[in-house]
């Protein structure tokens, strides 16, 4: 009898069609996804995985306004953009819906009714809102923006003030204005339905903290990271009940008699879409969707960014929970934010990349959808914020993917073309023995993908490759053959790595596929399929081939070639490129400026004596961090001073500098050092000095006018 296959169903947050995602969306909540689905899928697990665009809120109809086009138009327009940029990325999605569509509408609808026919799910509570007398419309909290009540910033949202990141409630606005007439909006009254979500803290807060659900334990909690249960509980302390309706146009109309004009909250809908999306490709592919909500042998797993865990942890369990018959989320290994070379990604600043950018920009960029999955993958915030910065990006494509994963691979295709015409050659039983040592490294793989700390398990795939590296080093084939062609150990040495090069494209799969399916290729293989890790190691486990003796390998060829490549600038001028962008971006900015000091006379100014001068000698001054004593020439006569620049430049790089320097400030003593003068420096906007020396070339002593 075959074991029935365990279903996984995976979901990523689904975007909303208002703009492209860029990187830090595609690290935070897509890429791990991705991994995660490729890996079970490699163990033959029943994997679908769902995601689509988020197509109602606020958001959309900001977005339209902006644009001059309609709602319809924008969710057109990003939904295609968001698809395509995922397509061409390597996600690996059973379905990408939409949460426009009728099945999701209908899908939404009878949740509610359920919900609402239960008795005790809803209330209906009427209180004043604010209302756009000119546009006749209630504003959504985003439509309604003011001065924030705790930082005084006046652009503050009507939920959320993103100067000092206070939840609000549009009422606590000082100054309330509408964004769509730019007037004072007015209180009206409407009623809306509320979800009663303090009802369900009690089994939420067993549910999170001891995996327990109805006498049964239902996930292990050891395994939700600890932010997410830190968040969730925070929350648990303070439920109140959630208003699911808004007054909007655009959205899912409820579906009752008493709700005219009123359409759900996008949170009541946006979550009902992973079901909608499941649905319709149980249609597509002649499955039941139930099997995977419903069935006992099923585990929900959502992956989110940090700022959807609520959504996911607490109101989407509570709404199923209200529901009855679903499963609740086994886990959701919500990740938190990336950044971009150290700020925040901002679309309006330009800051940061975008997904379809990127792969534009790096549209002649070998291996362009791997060498960004792989350095994001390194660099995950698995754990905590962490920095996309670009010379990392190349640390980590040259020295580990290039260096480590290419040079092996090549290597050991090169040699075995040179001994064996690209054949697998026989091995000794004694031969095969070196490959038992890379199971345990496989196993910690496996262990860290199952843990969600993708970092860590991409480093053990890694690890195998450093292994073959070692081993071939160690083996030096091309030694021994050069004495006695017809060596077993030869022959050995290169089975066993052709061996590993088979497992490499295996375990490469979830992480790097496009990679994986090009070893494939030159391994003469079809690309890895379900199941295949488990056939892999099962093969290693009982000393059989991944690759059998007399198989014929492909021609080699270069896998990935290194950016920093001094016979080859094309790759580090792409980069170049990108880095250039954000230095015009810090260029543009308006630098802080200082106020301009109190006027003074003519007779002010030329009391300073300013002569220029070249640096001499500079060295550390004991004990601080700040200051280097240099001496100066100033053409008649050499100076003494104490700068302090000692964070900005080392004592070698600043011998020969041309400075300008104040020569006639009273001297003073600085750590027991006589300082005759100083030098004149510029402060740029992030309070570093550089020296103020625009003329080139001058000579010592010059006065300056
Ligand atoms: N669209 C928010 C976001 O894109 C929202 C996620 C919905 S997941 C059901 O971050
Ligand atoms: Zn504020």
């Amino acid at each position: 009898m075959t074991k029935k296959r365990e279903k996984i169903l995976v979901t990523s947050a689904l975007p909303y069609a208002n703009g492209a995602l860029h990187l830090g969306h595609f690290a935070g909540a897509y890429l791990p996804g991705d991994i995660y689905s490729r890996y079970q899928r490699l163990l033959g697990k029943d994997v679908v995985y769902v995601c689509g665009s988020d197509e109602h809120g606020a958001s959309i109809t900001i977005r339209a306004k902006k644009e001059g086009i309609s709602p319809k138009e924008i969710i057109d327009k990003y939904h295609n953009l968001n698809k395509e940029s995922f397509q061409n990325i390597g996600m690996s999605f059973d379905i990408y819906h939409r949460t426009s569509e009728q099945l999701h509408h209908e899908t939404a609808k009878e949740f509610f009714l359920k919900l609402d026919k239960d008795g005790d799910q809803f209330e209906i509570i009427e209180s004043e809102q604010y209302y756009d007398k000119e546009f006749d419309q209630f504003l959504a909290d985003r439509y309604i923006k003011g001065t924030c009540p705790k930082c005084s910033y006046e652009e503050a949202y009507g939920d959320q003030c993103e100067n000092c990141g206070s939840d609000l409630s549009p009422l606590e606005l000082i100054n309330p204005l509408s964004t769509l007439s730019g007037k004072n909006p007015e209180l009206k009254k409407t009623k809306h339905w509320f979800f009663k979500l303090n009802n369900h803290a009690e089994w939420l807060k067993d549910w999170i903290e001891n995996g327990q659900f109805e006498n049964k334990k239902v996930h292990n909690p050891q395994n939700w990271k600890s932010h997410v249960k830190g968040q969730c509980l925070a929350w648990l302390d303070d439920l109140k009940p959630r208003a699911i309706t808004r007054d909007l146009s655009w959205g899912i109309p409820v579906p009752l008699d008493n709700a005219e004009g009123k359409v759900f909250y996008v949170w009541f809908d946006a979550p009902i879409g992973y079901i909608s999306a499941t649905k319709q490709w149980a249609i597509n592919n002649d499955k039941n969707w139930e099997d995977y909500w419903k069935g006992e042998d099923s585990k929900l797993i959502h992956f989110v960014g940090k700022d959807n865990i609520v959504f996911h942890c607490i109101i989407f369990p509570a709404m199923l929970k209200a529901y009855g018959e679903y499963n609740l989320p086994f886990n959701v290994p919500a990740n938190q934010f990336l950044n971009f070379e150290g700020r925040k990604f901002s679309k309006s600043k330009g800051w940061g990349i975008e997904l379809h950018q990127y792969l534009i920009d790096f549209k002649d960029f070998q291996n362009k959808e791997d060498a960004i999955r792989y350095a994001l993958i390194r660099n995950m915030p698995e754990n905590k914020d962490s920095d996309f910065k670009w010379d990392e990006f190349i640390d980590f494509h040259d020295n580990e993917l290039v260096a480590n994963l290419g040079n092996f691979i090549n290597r050991v295709l090169v040699l075995s073309h040179k001994y064996f015409d690209g054949v697998v050659p026989q091995v000794s039983v004694e031969g095969k023995v070196a490959l038992e040592k890379v199971l345990p490294i496989i196993s910690e793989y496996q262990t860290e993908i199952e843990g969600f700390n993708f970092r860590k398990a991409i480093i053990k795939f890694l690890e195998i490759s450093s292994f073959g590296n070692t081993y071939l080093q160690d083996c030096s084939p091309w030694v021994i053959y050069k004495s006695d062609p017809e060596s077993q150990q030869v022959k050995d040495c290169l089975y066993v790595c052709n061996q590993i090069v088979c497992l490499l494209s295996t375990l490469a799969e979830p992480f790097i596929p496009f990679s994986s399916k090009k070893i494939r290729k030159l391994l003469n293989l079809g690309e890895v399929k379900n199941g295949d890790l488990n056939i892999v190691l099962e093969q290693l486990k009982n000393q059989n081939s991944l690759l059998k003796s007399g198989h014929q390998i492909a021609k080699p060829e270069l896998l990935f070639a290194k950016i920093r490549d001094p016979k080859d600038d094309s790759r580090i001028k792409i980069i170049e490129q990108q880095k250039a962008k954000l230095a015009e971006i810090i260029a543009f900015e308006k630098p802080i400026q200082e106020p301009i000091k109190e006027t003074i006379t003519y007779e002010d100014f030329i009391k300073m004596d300013i002569r220029t001068g070249t640096i001499l000698k500079a060295e550390k001054i004991e004990k601080t961090d700040k200051l280097l004593k240099l001496i100066v020439d100033l053409g008649m006569e050499k100076r003494t001073v104490v700068s302090g620049i000692a964070k900005y430049y080392e004592p070698n790089k600043v011998i020969g500098q041309q400075v300008l320097v104040l020569a006639n400030l009273a001297p003073r003593k600085l750590r027991g050092i006589e300082s005759q003068g100083m030098i004149l420096m510029a402060e740029n906007e992030k309070g570093e000095l550089c020296f103020a020396s625009p003329i080139k070339n001058f000579g010592n002593g010059w006065v300056v006018k």
